[in-house]
């Protein structure tokens, strides 16, 4: 029998316990600190474990990420390297990424907090709408989650284009890619969406200065931001400077460099900036376990395992 360890301590391990007995009846399913004989584990799923403690497990096979991001893991310094780590790739992620995506695309597009406003003062304000194909929205990360965004956002009659490290070829999306083509992409995009890892790239890619390349000849005369990666990508004092100056038209933003975001954060208020509580994409403890499980009984029976990390990359 195998033996799986969460090593969760932000997130609620008794809970994806369960759920990991239910997918893997067969399964030896310990939650972290009380995982008996750290040699007898063979998988653990971690986010942000306690330097060691993934090392400590002698006889470990694999590391399983719960999201599609591996930042939680990869922050640990004291990570074995020869232990393959695998992200979640799965449809139900990617739908409620997309699905958020659009809709915040979307509440732009259409100017849906500007009615809300109206509505609350009690203004019957029947402004100039324009149509979906007057928006160039850009994905930033053609990944898993950025393609899928991107085809569903075309799919509606925005322009949609992507920018990625490798070049992609994605049906009804312009791709550009690599230091060369982030500038041209960057000058047709109205609306810029990020879907990007965290990396040492990435790390404060969302700057005053890439906000200026942005284009200003859309709508509204000023970009839009709307951020779903992670908050490493976001330099938070360029981003509320542009907005007050009007070099950002309006911000959403799912993720922040602090998380939960302080309470003294100007985010919170600023009249220009719609902000969820990482909630872009959740992993639903029932659908990733049968994910994991899954992984687990193909790598049992044929040594393969998918959605592999490349730590070099570091996504
Ligand atoms: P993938 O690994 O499938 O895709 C990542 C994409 O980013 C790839 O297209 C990759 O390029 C591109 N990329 C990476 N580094 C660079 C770079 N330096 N320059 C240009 N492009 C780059 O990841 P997913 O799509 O599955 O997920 C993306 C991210 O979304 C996650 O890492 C996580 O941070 C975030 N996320 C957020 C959630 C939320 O609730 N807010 C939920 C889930 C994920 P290439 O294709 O060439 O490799
Ligand atoms: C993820 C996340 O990476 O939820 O999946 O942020």
């Amino acid at each position: 029998m195998s033996t799986f360890l969460f090593v969760t301590p932000t997130w609620d391990g008794q809970l994806w316990a369960g759920e990991m007995r239910k997918a893997a009846p067969a399964m030896n399913v310990r939650v972290w600190p009380e995982m008996g004989d750290p040699g007898t584990i063979d998988y653990v799923a971690a986010w942000l474990p306690p330097p060691d403690v993934v090392r400590s497990l002698a006889n470990l096979k694999v590391i399983f990420s719960l999201g599609a991001g591996v930042d939680a893991i990869l922050k640990d310094p004291t990570l074995p390297e020869n232990v393959p780590i695998v992200r979640v790739n799965d449809p139900d992620l990617t739908m409620r990424m997309s699905e958020y995506v659009v809709l915040h695309v979307l509440m732009h597009h259409r100017q849906q907090r500007r009615l809300d406003e109206n509505q609350r003062k009690g203004v019957w304000d029947s402004f100039p709408t324009h149509a979906a194909s007057a928006l160039r929205v850009g994905v930033m990360g053609l990944g898993v989650l950025g393609q899928d965004a991107a085809k569903k956002l075309a799919l509606l009659g925005f322009k949609v284009a992507g920018w990625s490290r490798s070049p992609k070829t994605v049906e009804g999306v312009q791709c550009f890619s690599g230091a060369g083509g982030l500038d041209t992409f960057l000058a047709r995009t109205d609306v810029l969406v990020s879907l990007l890892p965290a990396t040492p790239e990435t790390d404060g890619i969302l700057n005053r200065g890439l906000i200026r390349k942005l284009a200003r000849s859309g709508p509204f005369g000023a970009p839009v931001l709307i951020n779903a990666g992670r908050g490493r990508q976001q330099v938070e004092d360029d981003i509320l400077a542009a907005l007050d100056v009007g070099e950002l038209h309006a911000a959403t933003l799912d993720v922040f460099r602090s998380e939960p975001l302080p309470a003294t954060s100007p985010f919170w208020t600023h009249p220009k900036v719609t902000l969820t509580p990482h909630i872009a994409a959740d992993s639903d403890p029932a659908v990733i376990c049968e994910y994991v499980a899954r992984q687990i009984a193909d790598y049992e029976a044929t040594g393969k395992l998918s959605n592999l990390v490349d730590r070099a990359r570091g996504y």
